[in-house]
């Protein structure tokens, strides 16, 4: 048993959340599980701070599973019996879900409902956190809320409409402690290097570096309200040690667009963006979500959660942090953690 009687099990582990998450987990003396797909090269490289060989009776256990397999899930809850459950899982980009949308609604949107089915199928007495997002408020005009009407505008967006409507409904008609987080834009240097922030964080490292002449963007006007994932994770944590269920907007009520971002990031090392950045339409989506802008009243009032890092010092880091990777990665400073099969 963990230092704090606690087992938490996570999907999406070997994600950017699931990685800050596990970590804040680990710190709280938690035992946590988290679900990986199998691959054919490793893609756990996010927990490599805090991955530890099985053999030495470690906190951290990764099992292979896939959103789209409800037998085994229920299995793994069933045998787990974990006392929360993070549901992070998802094909999470939402240019790709145009391209992919079967798959899409699959895993995004079916694999909340597998994941909600193994714990009703099980009796698992657990708290279940959904990650929803400010991409199902799509057209809406902000600032948006808990009460803001949803208005997809994307496959990606539809499915995780569905994914909240079912956890609410898992709430309502079997009790489950179910939540909904939704969560508007976060980064940090572990961020997807195809997001446009991480895209930008790392062309400007290589450009710098002389490695890149031109960054290729798509819609530079849309405007996001980003903040810091570690902090949003911590709201995740918050959530379930709440007395009752309940679903909270995370914010940080500041949009900015991504010429904004394009004007800190390329200032950092004192270039000009104008001097390297091409659109190509090939990164336009067929319908585009314009503004979001989140207000997190609800969760300042109830959970007292505020974000600790700003658009400026959010932009810094990111560019921060891919400079040095790169130095690392060129002066071979990088070492791989063993895994096993
Ligand atoms: P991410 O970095 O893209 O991570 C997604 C995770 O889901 C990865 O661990 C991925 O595994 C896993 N996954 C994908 N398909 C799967 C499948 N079929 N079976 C099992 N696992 C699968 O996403 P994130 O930024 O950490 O976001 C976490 C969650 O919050 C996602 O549900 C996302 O949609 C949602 N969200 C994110 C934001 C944001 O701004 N970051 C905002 C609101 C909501 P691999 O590593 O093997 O690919
Ligand atoms: O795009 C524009 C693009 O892909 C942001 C996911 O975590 O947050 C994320 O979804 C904006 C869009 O994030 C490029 O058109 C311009 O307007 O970084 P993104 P997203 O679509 O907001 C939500 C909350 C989630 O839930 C999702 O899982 O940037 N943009 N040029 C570009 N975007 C990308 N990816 N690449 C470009 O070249």
């Amino acid at each position: 048993m963990s230092e704090s009687g606690r087992r938490a099990f996570i999907t999406g582990i070997s994600g950017q959340d699931g990685s800050y998450l596990a970590e804040l987990l680990l710190a709280r003396g938690y035992e946590v599980h988290g679900l990986i797909r199998r691959a054919s090269t490793f893609n756990t490289r996010r927990l490599d701070s805090i991955y530890r060989d099985p053999h030495e009776n470690a906190p951290l256990i990764l099992h292979y599973g896939d959103l789209s397999d409800g037998v085994s899930l229920t299995n793994l809850i069933r045998d787990l019996q974990p006392h929360e459950i993070y549901h992070l899982g998802a094909q999470s980009h939402v240019r790709v879900s145009f391209d992919i949308p079967d798959y899409t609604a699959q895993t995004t949107g079916l694999g909340t409902l597998r994941i909600l089915e193994a714990i009703r199928a099980s009796g698992v007495q657990t708290r279940f956190y959904q990650a929803s997002s400010s991409e199902m408020f799509g057209a809406a005009p902000p600032p948006q809320n808990e009460r803001t009407p949803f208005h997809p505008r994307s496959p990606y967006g539809a499915a995780k409409v569905f994914a909240y409507w079912i956890t609410v409904n898992f709430r309502e008609a079997y009790g489950v402690f179910a939540v909904n987080g939704l969560l508007f834009n976060h980064e940090s240097p572990r961020r997807g290097e195809t997001f446009v922030t991480r895209k930008i964080s790392r062309a400007v490292a290589r450009i710098q570096a002389g490695l890149q002449d031109k960054l290729y963007l798509g819609n530079l006007d849309a405007l996001r309200d980003w903040g810091y994932a570690p902090d949003f994770v911590l709201a995740m944590w918050m959530m379930l040690q709440q007395p009752k269920a309940d679903d909270f907007v995370i914010a940080t009520g500041e949009s900015h667009t991504i010429r904004e971002f394009l004007d800190l990031a390329f200032g950092r090392v004192g270039l000009d963006w104008h001097d390297y950045v091409e659109v190509d339409p090939r990164y336009y989506r067929p319908s585009e979500v314009d503004h979001l802008r989140g207000d997190a009243s609800k969760a300042q009032r109830v959970l007292g959660w505020q974000p600790s890092v700003r658009f400026p010092e959010l932009v810094a880091l990111m560019v921060d942090a891919d400079i040095q990777l790169l130095e690392d990665e060129l002066a071979g400073r990088l070492v791989g953690v063993d895994r096993e099969s």
